[in-house]
């Protein structure tokens, strides 16, 4: 068997998305995400230019040494393109093993560790009333765990919220350029610990809390906003520092018991690397699109599991059903594998939907995929063709002086 024809699409179903397709000369065919949210063409360009001819003839069993050669062989290893390049690849190369195998990629891992993936969903408001009423609402579906994100009484736009989109899955289209929006850590953390406190007099302990940061906070304001959190016991405090010196977090576990979790922004097992075996973070989240493939990220789950760190796989809207799919293979085995971020499939999107199919469904908090062999996902190339490509950027944030801040 051999790697006869890739191809790459650029996407618009609501949001941007870039899907490679690798077909082998006997007709099967394996899928992989390579979105990258506001760069999703440098992705599709290194793809065409620089992967793609590298992979014709040769043998798509040979996922390792396909993994290395991209990587070791580029000479330029790691960064968010490059690594969502090859994941892409990787991820269609486990794809195409599962269909020939006629099993799907998580009886190739090794099987399953539990009976179902727990999900955090999000809940999200305007008020703190209001995200309290949404997370009355996910623990009548039955999620065993929230995210809660609140606007910022004086800054418009705060992260999470949705201001007035319908859904996380129309975000794209009114975004020429990108949007700017205000920060002040003083408002943000005279406000927060309220939302948790109000949330836990409400519905009690029982349902896990989460609460994303979004890296806007410096390690010592980190370390006061874990204090203030602690009585209200949070499964973790999402990004609550950039990492890129990751001695920070050392500054922020000095301080608090709360437990933390990084990662969605990583794209190789060294951007954790001292953030793990120093044992300042509790939960890795990682993408398969963003850190490089399956292949990585089983590495850098055994290697997170002996510091007794748990997997939590970014799970935003702006990855694909693809890599929605390969977490789900992914998870069901990691033997640490600790809560999935999910933000719903989307069913009610009707473009979403016409091209892309998945094997997921969710109950009683818990994600389920089913049996079919590789992957599980189809994706429908005429649909997509209809809804083209639109620039779009993430948000820029500045603090009430303009100073530039993280988003
Ligand atoms: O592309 C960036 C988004 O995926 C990110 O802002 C979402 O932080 C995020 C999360 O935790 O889902
Ligand atoms: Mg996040």
């Amino acid at each position: 068997m051999n790697i006869k024809e890739v191809k790459v699409f650029v996407s618009c179903p609501g949001r941007n998305f870039v899907t490679l397709k690798i077909i082998t000369d006997e007709g099967i065919y394996g899928l992989g995400d390579a979105t990258l949210n506001g760069r999703e063409k440098a992705v599709a360009a290194y793809l065409e230019e620089h992967v793609i001819p590298c992979l014709i003839g040769r043998d798509p069993h040979q996922i390792e040494d396909i993994w290395q050669y991209l990587y070791k062989g580029a000479y330029w290893r790691r960064g968010p393109v490059t690594m969502a390049a090859i994941a892409a690849v990787d991820m269609a190369l486990w794809d195409i093993k599962g269909k020939v195998a006629g099993l799907p990629v998580y009886q190739l891992l090794g099987g399953k560790s539990r009976a179902g993936i727990t999900a955090y969903g999000h809940a999200n408001g305007n008020t703190i009333e209001e995200t309290l009423d949404s997370l009355g609402q996910f623990i009548d579906q039955g999620y065993k765990a929230v995210r809660l994100q609140c606007a910022i009484p004086g800054l418009a736009g705060t992260y999470g919220t949705l201001g007035d989109k319908k859904d996380y899955f129309e975000l794209q289209s009114d975004r020429p350029l990108p949007p700017e929006q205000p920060w002040s850590t003083s408002k943000y953390l005279n406000f927060i610990p309220e939302l948790f406190r109000q949330a836990r007099q409400r519905y009690g302990y029982d349902i896990g809390l989460v609460h994303d940061v979004h890296s806007r906070l410096s390690p010592i304001e980190a370390a006061q906003l874990g204090k203030l959190l602690e009585p209200y016991k949070l499964m973790f405090l999402e990004d609550p520092s950039p990492a890129d010196n990751q001695e920070g977090y050392k500054t922020i576990r000095n301080h608090t018991t709360i437990p933390l979790a990084i990662g969605e922004i990583f794209n190789t097992v060294w951007d954790a690397k001292d953030l793990i075996t120093s044992q300042s973070i509790d939960y890795l989240r990682t993408s398969i699109t963003h850190g490089g493939g399956i292949t990585p990220l089983r590495r850098m789950a055994d290697f997170a599991a002996m510091y007794d760190i748990r997997m939590a796989p970014h799970g935003a809207p702006d990855l694909s059903p693809i890599c929605h799919a390969a977490h789900a293979h992914f998870n069901i085995w990691a033997p640490n594998f600790g809560v999935q971020e999910f933000i719903g499939f989307g069913n009610e999107n009707e473009k979403l939907n016409s091209v892309f199919s998945h094997p997921l469904s969710f109950k009683d908090g818990y994600i389920h995929l089913g049996d079919k062999p590789g992957l599980g996902v189809e994706f429908n190339e005429a649909e997509a063709a209809k809804y083209k490509y639109k620039r779009s950027y993430l948000p820029v944030t500045r603090l009430e002086d303009g100073t530039l801040w993280y988003w």
